[in-house]
């Protein structure tokens, strides 16, 4: 009787410990999801929080770097509905009398990345389709020319655009592409739509615009 006791007691322990180890099991795989969903949150928050980054730092050198130049100079010059995805441009150097003496031209365009072509699919495997590159040409045609990528992941039309003849996105502009450029009056307005993968393998897009005034006289 004293060893049915012993057995009963030994076999209720053990149904014991497998009830702890399935609860724990439980818990603990509840807290890895917890745990993984958190890290997979802050991964997606860190994505979109540096794209909204470069697409301001990109704008803000975009800025600086035509700011002084003048109305005359940029070309082509396209007023709404129409843009362009490339200008050149040159800043004023110094004066003689009156008249201003301009620098060398410079030139800001988009350029599709190296491995990547117009074609309306993705080409170069990073999960992006004709993306492009914001370069900067310094010294334009001249000898000591040089060229400065921007920044990466430039969309092949501004987010929300497709190309079908209408103003898809309601910011006036006709498939209008992702850098564009536009004026009106003395203001040069830069428009930019950067895209990544995130994390969680969708698609991060962030849009940005800025506005610059040019000077006069234009030429
Ligand atoms: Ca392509
Ligand atoms: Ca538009
Ligand atoms: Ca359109």
């Amino acid at each position: 009787m004293q060893q049915r006791n012993h057995a009963s007691q030994r076999g209720f322990t053990l149904i014991e410990m497998l009830i702890v180890a399935c609860v724990a099991t439980i818990l603990l795989g509840g807290t890895l999801q917890a745990v993984t969903s958190g890290m997979h949150a802050r991964e997606l928050g860190a994505a979109i929080s540096d794209t909204e980054t470069q697409v301001s730092r990109t704008l803000n050198r975009l800025a600086w770097t035509v700011t002084g130049s003048g109305l005359g100079t940029v070309d082509p010059r396209p007023a709404a509905p129409a843009s362009t995805a490339g200008i050149s441009y040159q800043k004023a150097l110094d004066f003689v009398g009156d008249a201003i003496v301009w620098g060398p031209a410079g030139r800001l365009e988009f350029r599709l990345e190296p491995n990547e072509l117009a074609d309306g699919i993705g080409n170069d495997g990073n999960g992006l389709v004709d993306e492009g590159m914001v370069v900067w040409v310094e010294n334009s045609m001249l000898p000591d020319e040089t060229e400065v990528i921007i920044a990466h992941g430039v969309r092949s039309l501004l987010e929300g655009e497709l190309p079908n003849g209408l103003d898809d996105n309601g910011n006036g502009l006709i498939d209008e592409p992702g850098l564009c450029f536009e004026i009106n009056g003395q203001t040069l307005s830069i428009r930019l739509s950067l895209e990544r993968i995130g994390p969680d393998g969708n698609s991060i897009i962030r849009t940005s615009e800025t506005r610059v005034t040019l000077r006069n006289p234009s030429s």
